[in-house]
């Protein structure tokens, strides 16, 4: 009887957790809609993606995924603009590496968007904003929550007055 009563109240407990992690997850994401101006959410990928401002803008194969905002597409190394993932080592980098994979698998077409007001790059990296089947990755890496924007570029960057970025 004792037994019982310990299950069934265990079994309660497991549920109230689960009903309360579906209420975080319903409220901490701006609901049922794309942050990138795309309309088809949940894809939220709009069919025929384009660079904005005049530096580089290019269509290549992604070669090599580096971690989570960093990969190559073509023979050029690019820092996704205005977002952080986990560095090797620390929680979440294989979940944001691998999210990275999925959207931008190796062998795909991406469209990569050079930050016009970053064009300087970063560590020999280009900073910029890369497409994969329509989709932003960097929006797609932040709505994810695999990645924090940086609102220290918020200030340069080209981006920062889109949506998807949260620059204040
Ligand atoms: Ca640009």
């Amino acid at each position: 009887m004792a037994l019982a009563l310990i299950l069934v109240i265990g079994i309660s407990g497991y549920a109230i957790i689960n009903y309360n992690n579906g209420e975080a997850a319903s409220t901490s994401r701006s609901a049922d809609s794309c942050t990138n101006g795309a309309a088809n959410y949940p894809t939220c990928s709009s069919p025929n993606p384009e660079c904005k401002g005049t530096a580089a803008c290019f269509t290549d194969t992604v070669a090599y995924i580096v971690d989570g905002d960093t990969l190559d597409v073509g023979s050029t190394r690019i820092r996704l603009a205005l977002v952080n993932t986990p560095e090797v080592g620390q929680p979440g980098y294989t979940e944001a590496k691998q999210f990275t994979a999925q959207l931008c698998h190796v062998g795909s077409q991406a469209l990569v968007d050079e930050d016009d007001g970053q064009t300087g790059g970063s560590y020999g990296r280009t900073v910029a904003v890369v497409y994969c089947g329509g989709a932003n990755l960097n929006a797609e890496l932040l709505r994810s929550g695999l990645a924090v924007l940086v609102t220290y570029y918020c200030g340069v960057s080209e981006f920062a007055s889109e949506s998807w970025t949260g620059c204040p």
